[in-house]
């Protein structure tokens, strides 16, 4: 069903501070920035390598409040990895296939996610620990 990894979210109290350590570290560029309000975070898309059905990336996350989820995490847990995100090609299916195995949904329909993409999360306890995004990729034109 997963066709790749599209990206693993990064929570961090500064996003400018983590760019410039991830660009510096990794050589990698940033393709695009954004706020998303209805997430709570202001975040950057880090670009790794392209593959069929889209690209993989890191996603730096920032969060916008406290109450957010990513603020919640980081005043729990610290900085670090905070979701994993699989490219699937109809979120839809993904949601209905994975919530009829018993896994918790979040989200009872997609969201808008980073770059156009459409978003599902699915619950990490549900998932091994793991907070897990199922990503629908923008379409390429
Ligand atoms: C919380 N938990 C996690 C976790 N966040 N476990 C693994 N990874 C995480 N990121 C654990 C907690 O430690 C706790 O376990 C349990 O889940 C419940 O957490 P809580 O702190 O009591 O509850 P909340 O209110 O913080 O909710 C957690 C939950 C929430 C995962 C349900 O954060 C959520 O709905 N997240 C989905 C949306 C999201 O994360 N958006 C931000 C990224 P214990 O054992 O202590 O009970 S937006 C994004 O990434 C977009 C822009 C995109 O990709 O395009």
């Amino acid at each position: 069903m997963f066709m790749r990894i599209d990206h693993i979210g990064i929570a961090c109290r500064d996003l400018e501070e983590k760019i410039e350590l991830f660009s510096r570290t990794f050589e990698l560029t940033v393709v695009a920035r954004e706020v998303n309000e209805e997430q709570g975070v202001k975040e950057a898309m880090l670009h790794i390598a392209d593959g069929e059905g889209g690209g993989s990336y890191i996603q730096l996350l920032e969060p916008l409040s406290d109450d957010s989820p990513v603020g919640k995490f980081l005043a729990k847990r610290g900085e670090g990895v905070h979701h994993v995100a699989f490219g699937v090609p109809d979120v839809e299916e993904a949601m209905a296939t994975i919530g009829e195995k018993g896994v918790r949904l979040l989200d009872e329909r997609p969201r808008h996610g980073s770059m156009g993409s459409q978003i599902a999360f699915l619950h990490p306890k549900d998932v091994g620990g793991m907070l897990t995004e199922l990503v629908q990729a923008a379409k390429q034109d």
